[in-house]
């Protein structure tokens, strides 16, 4: 339960994640994994270059799917969750809070890759910075099916130059390692229906997953009004992005 969106909001600001247990009820968590189920099923082999990725593994399985907020109604009643729009408001303190979208990762058993360092506004182009993504554990993450890990309090650095990364879905990373003894790395280690925040400059990664069960993780975004876009910046992620797509086929 969400009992102080204050002191999440205050733990965000501070070091540019948060983790809230118990979010999601076990029925709740359940009704989520059966609309993934069915979109996987219907809309997602229908999706367009960009919009689903696969893993380069013999059987091709999903790695993440974006925007399905934009095909099934029922997730962008998620966006719309109230206990969720609290914390955002809290976090954008006084700004009005846009439901921006979702961001599906997969991470299946023995097949999910590695996320290579990174912030998210390296894609998004924000300025003020002010822009996260909230994750809801479908599954339990743990260091063995690659969890998802920040470096708390980089979100104070600013963006951080990045390079093309080659990865099919991340196409970003960052060009230098920030000091993790300076920036501490945190594995936000969650149970099913757990929820984690993370700014969109606090840079994050994950590890494949080497294990017999999938690491699925739906991420909604969220931005406060003030946040504008870097047009120079966004056009340069989008030339690079179709280079890369031009590249690889979508389910190369
Ligand atoms: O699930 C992952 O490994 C990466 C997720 C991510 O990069 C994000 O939510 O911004």
């Amino acid at each position: 339960m969400i009992t102080d969106a204050k002191a999440v909001a205050a733990h965000f600001n501070e070091q540019g994640y948060a983790v809230v247990r118990e979010v999601f009820s076990k029925a709740e968590v359940a009704e989520i994994e059966r609309r993934l189920t069915d979109a996987l099923r219907t809309v997602v082999p229908t999706l367009k270059a960009g919009d689903v990725y696969y893993e380069d593994a013999p059987d091709k399985p999903v790695k993440s799917v974006f925007r399905l907020d934009q095909h099934v109604p029922y997730f962008r009643q998620l966006l719309a969750d109230e206990r969720l729009l609290r914390i955002m408001r809290e976090i954008f303190d006084g700004s009005e809070v846009m439901q921006v979208g979702t961001a599906f990762f997969a991470k299946a058993a023995q097949a999910g890759s590695v996320t290579p360092a990174h912030q998210d506004n390296a894609f998004q182009n924000l300025q003020p910075p002010e822009d996260l993504v909230c994750t809801i554990a479908i599954d339990e993450s743990t260091p063995a099916n690659g969890v998802l890990t920040v470096q708390a309090g980089s979100h104070r650095l600013g963006l951080l130059p990045h390079r093309a990364s080659g990865v099919m879905g991340f196409s970003q990373t960052l060009m230098t390692p920030v000091d993790a003894a300076l920036y501490p790395e945190v594995p936000l280690c969650m149970k099913p229906g757990d929820i984690s925040l993370h700014h969109t400059n606090t840079i994050h990664r994950s590890g494949p997953n080497t294990t017999d069960r999938s690491r699925r993780q739906l991420g909604l975004i969220y931005r406060s009004a003030r946040a504008k876009r870097d047009e120079v910046g966004w056009a340069k992620y989008q030339a690079e992005l179709k280079r890369l797509h031009d590249q690889h086929p979508v389910k190369a």
